[in-house]
């Protein structure tokens, strides 16, 4: 029998790894200045590696307390290795792997809500992250409205431990109010439309629901915390064995933790941090006035032609993006959505080029080593279609304009979320809306028109002025139509 010999990665391991595999900085040397909320891979491979570079280039207590909101086994895994964790590069057929310490201490919300509230108050915390994913802030993906359900009204009106993520924002928001604990940056790096302003939102409508009168709470608010937007860029696919493997080959010791990502990261940040920030920049970061354009970019360019790869592959059943990508007429059908209707749709940064934005989306998708399941992107679809694609489309219907492959998205989307493959294979359907979408497709009629007709009345996801466009509903009947009785690939063939 086997037996594993390979040492757990810690700081015993350290100084046995290869000199190029070490961290820049030891967890427990860098005193905590950051709350992150949400540890899953995107954290561990972008903001980690960023922040970490940044104190090594140019100190600061900048060390990230990471918070995970429901899952103990990463609480687990990351305690059990003093909060080391590697992250795997990869590229075609060349690979190299880093551990990172920027992480000065781990909490587990679910099991110990308090002392992430205490934490949230705590004056040496200047800065809070989020990773929670697009459902976790529990806005309504249309219209931005905070979905107020008992769990979240409970951590709202009660002084019991909250569950939610707004919850929890909002009492460790309160509890550093009323314990003077200082200036702060809530940062989302989350793929959310005008992710500040959208969490900044989300505050207030958390802050009207709290009982009594909360106006010097406000005040302080507007005076003292700030809600910078952002963009962030890497491609970070969920761990498997695979990248444990990997990591456990190039480390000499095994780490439960490992992530593996592409190597082209981008971080672009609004610089409103009223308690001082890590020296981002210097680890590569855009520090700006105005992310906006560079998220509606990535969100429309990069997610959009993502999500579209994701339907249409797995309607098909390709496993993987890069597998999707070679599906013949996807390249050209994602070229053309990019030319046509994202890059009429938006004013991008200056200097930058949707179009050759678009191509290197691309060719980054296409790299076979990272391994991207379409069923990962294509989860919580009614979460991102509206600032991926829908945006998208509003915007080249104000201009006149039809904006067919935009369409293509949508009606992917629809053909998905019925559940069955082209070859008869069932899908699943990971969303939070996935229960109002089968009752709706339960009591609609099979027609592709009706498909279309109960899918747009889903008025959380589809603006109402979009629902009763004609032009578009036609367009997506449409592709929906030649989808259904044609498949993917055939279709593909055929369009572009
Ligand atoms: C992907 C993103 O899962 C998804 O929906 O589109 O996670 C994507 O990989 C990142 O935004 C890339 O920066």
């Amino acid at each position: 029998m086997a037996v594993t010999t390979t040492p757990l990665l810690g700081l015993d391991t350290l100084a046995r790894l290869p000199e190029r595999s070490r961290p820049l900085v030891r967890p427990g040397d860098v005193p905590a200045g950051i709350v992150h909320l949400g540890l899953g891979a995107f954290f561990r491979a972008h903001q980690a590696v960023y922040t970490e570079e940044a104190i090594a280039a140019a100190g600061g207590d900048w060390g990230i307390v990471g918070v995970a909101p429901r899952s103990a086994q990463i609480i687990a895994d990351l305690a059990a290795q003093d909060r080391l964790f590697s992250v795997t590069t990869m590229s075609g057929a060349t690979a190299g792997t880093r551990v990172v310490g920027a992480l000065a201490g781990v909490r587990h919300a679910a099991a110990d809500p308090g002392a992430v509230v205490a934490l949230l108050a705590d004056p040496a915390v200047r800065v809070v992250t989020l990773t929670v994913t697009e459902k976790g802030y529990r806005l309504d993906p249309s219209t931005g409205r905070l979905t107020v359900d008992g769990d979240l009204r409970a951590d709202l009106t009660t002084a019991r431990a909250p569950v939610t993520i707004p919850g929890l924002l909002l009492r460790g928001l309160l509890a550093r109010f009323r314990a003077d604990g200082g200036p702060l940056a809530v940062l989302s790096c989350d793929n959310l439309p005008s992710n500040g302003r959208r969490v900044r939102s989300l505050v207030e409508q958390a802050r009207a629901l709290v009982p009594g009168d909360t106006t010097a709470f406000g005040e302080w608010l507007g005076a003292s915390v700030t809600f910078p937007g952002s963009m962030v860029d890497r491609i970070v696919p969920a761990s498997t064995p695979a990248t444990l493997d990997l990591a456990a080959a190039a480390l000499g010791a095994r780490d439960l933790a490992a992530v593996h990502g592409e190597p082209y990261r981008q971080w672009v940040i609004e610089d409103r941090f009223p308690g001082g920030r890590p020296a981002w920049d210097v680890a590569g970061a855009v520090l700006t006035d105005d992310a906006g354009p560079w998220e509606r970019l990535k969100l429309r360019t990069l997610n959009g032609v993502h999500s579209a790869i994701a339907y249409l592959g797995a309607v098909a059943g390709r496993e993987t993006i890069a597998a999707a990508l070679e599906i013949p007429g996807m390249r050209a059908a994602m070229t053309r959505f990019v030319a046509e209707d994202v890059a009429g749709s938006m004013q991008p940064p200056p200097g930058v080029s949707v179009i050759g934005y678009g191509a290197s989306v691309l060719d980054r998708f296409a790299d076979p080593a990272i391994a991207h399941r379409t069923l990962q992107v294509a989860m919580d679809g009614t979460q991102k279609l509206p600032q991926r694609v829908l945006h998208t489309i509003a915007d080249r219907r104000a201009a006149g304009a039809s904006p067919r492959w935009g369409a293509l998205v949508v009606a992917a989307w629809m053909r998905y979320a019925q559940g069955v493959a082209d070859d008869g294979r069932a899908l699943p359907l990971d969303d939070p809306l996935a229960d109002r979408i089968h009752e709706r497709l339960a009591t609609a009629g099979a027609t592709p028109a009706c498909v279309v007709e109960a899918l747009l009345g889903l008025d959380t996801v589809f603006p109402p002025e979009l629902a009763a466009d004609n032009t578009v509903r036609e367009l997506v009947v449409e592709w929906l139509t030649a989808l259904e009785k044609h498949g993917v690939e055939a279709t593909l063939a055929g369009a572009a």
